[in-house]
């Protein structure tokens, strides 16, 4: 017993010598040609100078799909611009707002690391920040919103606007009674570029809870948009529901009035009104995605605009969104050039989604979205109109989206 086991040792070191002996002679790096996919005829890695595994490295089995192409670098390498993620959200948002980082991560940042900045009108507890840290490769940053920013300015009569909320409630306006949704919109219309973590940056892209991307992203939306001079960007657009702003046109035309200077030569007047601006035709970019420079949020165009709107009381007394709000904004203030339609960025917020139109790029792309379900050239969907008037030519392909 004891002769034969120590023969058995002698036989397993000698074949490990062998073995280390080999890789050490070898010249070439023997893992570097061994085939990595492909080859399910092999369990065990065969060595480089077996035909057998030569061949089947070049080439794959009908039944399975080849993938020569090589991986992406985890991070794409070059200079960042000055940007961030923006996100509004409650602690009670953390398991929707993870799912969006992921979808934004996976898709996008994970290649760039951009910072993201979360804002709360309340204080963020430590799971919120440990779970969205933890998922973000960039900076996190988390602000709490003054309360001067998240409350009734005090011109607002607190009797019309309760009454406003009840007779809302009846008539079953989504978030019609709601005073948070209120100032939610108000925030998100006037405040949030002028958070402290916000000045900051000069660009932001704005996440909400439970967003979905679709397709890969492998080049800098930002540094896109500077290098295009573009402003202000969305992937949908719709028509607002009327009874949430009754009067945000009149006040619009009021603040034109005061302000001419703010509006721009080349605006988008035809994307929002089919009378040369007597009214509204409700049409408005999606704000829940936003891809924007902050530093036009904060110009006194705006601020203005804002300010203006603000004394009106529109968001108090009726129940202005700060889509129509940013969408008006940016078709009177900027000029067409400076709006950017993502039709690449494959984008889904409840209940709409827009798949970008033209099958090669999906397939490029690695795209997960039905083209069935793009919202774009659907007669609710406005994004028509602004290929109209920008004189674009719309996808290949998209009538059979209709
Ligand atoms: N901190 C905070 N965030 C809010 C509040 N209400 C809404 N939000 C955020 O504001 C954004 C819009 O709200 P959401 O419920 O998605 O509205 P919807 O998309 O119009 O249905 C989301 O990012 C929310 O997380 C609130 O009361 N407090
Ligand atoms: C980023 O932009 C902000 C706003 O324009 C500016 O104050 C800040 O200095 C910029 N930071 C860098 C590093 O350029
Ligand atoms: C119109 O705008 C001006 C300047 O912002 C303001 O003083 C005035 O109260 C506004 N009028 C109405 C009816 O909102
Ligand atoms: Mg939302």
């Amino acid at each position: 017993m004891a002769g034969s086991q120590r023969y058995m040792r002698y036989i397993v070191f000698a074949l490990f010598a062998l073995i280390v002996f080999y890789f050490i002679s070898s010249s070439s790096v023997p893992s570097a040609s061994w085939p990595s996919y492909g080859d399910s005829t092999s369990i065990t890695p065969s060595t480089p100078d077996t035909p057998n595994a030569a061949v089947s490295a070049v080439t794959p089995h009908a039944s399975t799909t080849p993938n020569e192409k090589t991986l992406p670098p985890a991070t794409i390498p070059g200079d960042r611009m000055n940007a961030t993620f923006v996100t509004l959200a409650r602690n009670s948002d953390v398991w929707e707002i993870a799912k969006s980082i992921r979808h934004v991560e996976d898709r996008f940042n994970r290649k760039f690391n951009y910072d993201w900045v979360f804002l709360n009108d309340d204080d963020f507890d430590d799971e919120f920040k440990k779970i969205t840290t933890a998922l973000v490769s960039g900076k996190t940053k988390y602000g709490k919103i003054p309360k001067e920013h998240w409350s009734f300015p005090e011109w607002i009569d607190q009797d019309k606007a309760a009454k406003v909320r009840e007779e809302m409630k009846e008539k079953k306006i989504i978030y019609g009674d709601s005073v948070s949704y209120r100032h939610m919109c108000r925030y998100e219309s006037g405040f949030f570029f002028r958070h402290p973590l916000m000045l900051d940056y000069e660009w932001y892209w704005r996440v909400e809870p439970s967003v979905e991307l679709y397709c890969d992203i492998n080049y800098d939306t930002f540094k896109f948009m500077a290098e295009k001079k573009k402003k202000y960007s969305f992937t949908l657009s719709l028509y607002e529901y009327v009874e949430t702003i009754p009067t945000l046109w009149d006040a619009t035309k009021n603040f034109t009035k005061h302000y001419p200077q703010h509006i721009a030569k080349d605006n988008s007047m035809k994307f929002l009104s089919d009378d040369g601006g007597e009214t509204y035709n409700h049409c408005h970019f999606w704000s829940n995605f936003e891809i924007g420079n902050l530093n036009w949020l904060r110009s006194d165009a705006y601020i203005d605009f804002f300010t203006s709107l603000d004394k009106a009381g529109g968001f108090f007394y009726e129940r202005w969104g700060d889509a129509p709000v940013h969408s008006i904004a940016a078709g009177l203030m900027l000029n067409k050039d400076e709006i950017h339609f993502f039709n690449d960025i494959a984008y889904y917020h409840v209940p709409f989604t827009h798949c970008p139109t033209g099958e090669q790029y999906r397939l490029d792309h690695k795209c997960s979205c039905n083209p069935k379900d793009n919202f774009d050239w659907n007669g609710y969907s406005c994004t028509s109109r602004f290929y109209e008037m920008n004189n674009m030519q719309k996808p290949a392909g998209y009538e059979k989206e209709q």
